[in-house]
């Protein structure tokens, strides 16, 4: 992509409304845009940072398992009478009503939609287990929006629903799940601590938050420093080896990990030099609930013995626009943003300093053609700016890596490649820094 043809309107002061770092720099580097309070439209930098995190999920989900869907936005009113969760839902509700006066809602979560998907068609056991999951907005009428998409009241969610014959198939949905979320969170650079939690109004006996450390969290947590040494599953677990997988959800919620507000008596046995007290981030929630909507809304298979039972149901939720701010949060300077490479919204930024120069304009368009053929997405600014405004530019919208091209070095036959997270400089000939950039890809 060339800067001229592009759409990156960056600003240059922090928006006074802006809080915390990475709700200035999603502003500043034109990520998004708010619309109305906890309203945010995506603009075209920060659609390509969530597409990649989208696509990534999607990999850790069809690894595990799961099987995308999509299901609609808006839901009937009746499938929440249904369930009685209709009422008891309250305020963060958007309650709408179509022409007929049909009570409808947008949808904050789709326990209720979803089993009605699986009641429709799933008769057997031998469907089972199913595991559902969709990519799609929620609309929760949050009393204090707050922190830009942090807690926004639109939001993307990845939400996953599994369907088994008993409980012990419901634990064995519900570890896989918990893994897939491992590999995920380790994927964009990120250290997820998972926590006991309570399962609120989506219900249920057992239920993990995953958590980021970070000071604008919501959130205060104890934990063990553990955390911060482990080994996450490598790609090529086997998901349909419940033991190995049941004995890696062991290994990941045996170092201790409390919300502050749980008085666990096990807090004594943490010696200080291994506790970290801090706030977090929520970036997902696993529940298991057993039949609490299969029950009421009738949703039944029939066993190996030929008798009716409920489904056994478990959901699990990841805020993606949410982990969107949780990795700025946890990634950035004085400067701007520190892309992960996994969701860098370019692989590679190509500053032309003088664009107009023959040799300059001749050494950006060769890198920028070797390298968009091989296959790495460049942003090449081609703008004719003071250097100092387009190194800033680059600094801010943090693509991992800056190939600068400058009138100086291009006599003799040199490119500059910097590395964004240590700003450290290295200077080759055009074919070295090819290969160098794509060996490293
Ligand atoms: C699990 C999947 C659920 O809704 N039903 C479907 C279950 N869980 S949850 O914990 O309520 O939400 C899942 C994740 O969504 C993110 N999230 C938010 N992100 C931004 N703004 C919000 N207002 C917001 N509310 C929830 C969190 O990451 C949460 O873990």
């Amino acid at each position: 992509m060339r800067f001229l043809n592009y759409f990156l309107p960056v600003l240059k002061a922090s928006p006074k409304e802006a809080e915390i770092s990475s709700h200035s720099l999603m502003l500043r580097a034109a990520l998004i845009r708010q619309q109305s309070s906890g309203i945010y439209s995506w603009l075209p930098l920060g659609k390509r940072v969530l597409d990649k995190l989208c696509k990534l999920v999607r990999e850790e989900q069809n690894r595990a398992g799961a099987i995308e869907i999509l299901m609609p936005t808006i839901q009937p009113a009746s499938l929440w009478r249904e369930s009685g969760r209709y009422d008891s839902y309250g305020k963060e509700m958007l309650r709408i009503q179509d022409r007929q006066n049909r009570d409808m809602l947008y949808g904050p979560t789709n326990e209720e939609l979803v089993t009605d998907i699986v009641r429709s068609y799933v008769r057997s056991h031998k469907d089972l287990p199913l595991n559902l999951y969709q990519i799609q907005w929620k609309f929760r009428d949050e009393i204090r929006p707050r922190f830009g998409i942090m807690r926004a009241r639109e939001f993307l969610m990845k939400d996953a629903y599994s369907f088994d014959c008993d409980s012990a198939g419901a634990r064995a949905s519900y570890n896989r799940m918990f893994v897939a979320y491992l590999r995920v969170f380790a994927r964009i650079g990120l250290v997820a601590i998972p926590i006991s939690a309570d399962s609120g109004p989506i219900g249920g006996d057992m239920s993990h938050e995953f958590i980021i450390l970070s000071q604008v969290g919501e959130s205060s947590v104890v934990c063990d420093q553990k955390y911060f040494d482990m080994r996450i599953p490598s790609a090529e677990i086997d998901f349909s080896d419940k033991k190995k997988i049941a004995s890696i959800v062991c290994e990941w919620t045996d170092p201790y990990a409390a919300t502050e507000d749980m008085h666990p008596e096990a807090l004594a046995d943490l010696s200080a030099r291994n506790r970290i007290s801090a706030r977090g981030i929520e970036v997902g929630h696993l529940f298991s609930f057993g039949t609490k909507y299969s029950n009421p809304m009738c949703a039944r298979f029939i066993g190996i013995d030929g008798k009716n039972y409920p489904f056994f149901m478990g959901s699990y939720g990841m805020g993606l626009s949410r982990l969107v701010g949780a990795v700025v949060e946890s990634s950035h300077d004085k400067k701007g943003i520190i892309w992960p490479k996994a969701i860098a919204p370019f692989d590679v930024g190509i500053i032309n300093l003088k664009p107009g120069d023959v040799l300059c304009d001749r050494f950006a368009d060769s890198c920028y053609q070797q390298l968009e053929n091989a296959g790495i997405d460049c942003l090449l600014d081609d703008r004719n700016e003071q250097s100092g405004s387009k190194f800033a530019t680059m600094d801010l919208i943090g693509l991992p890596l800056q190939i600068i091209i400058g009138p100086r070095n291009v006599l003799k036959g040199e490119i500059e490649i910097k590395d964004r997270k240590n700003n450290q400089g290295e200077v080759f000939s055009l074919d070295a820094m090819i290969n160098r950039v794509t060996a490293k890809q």
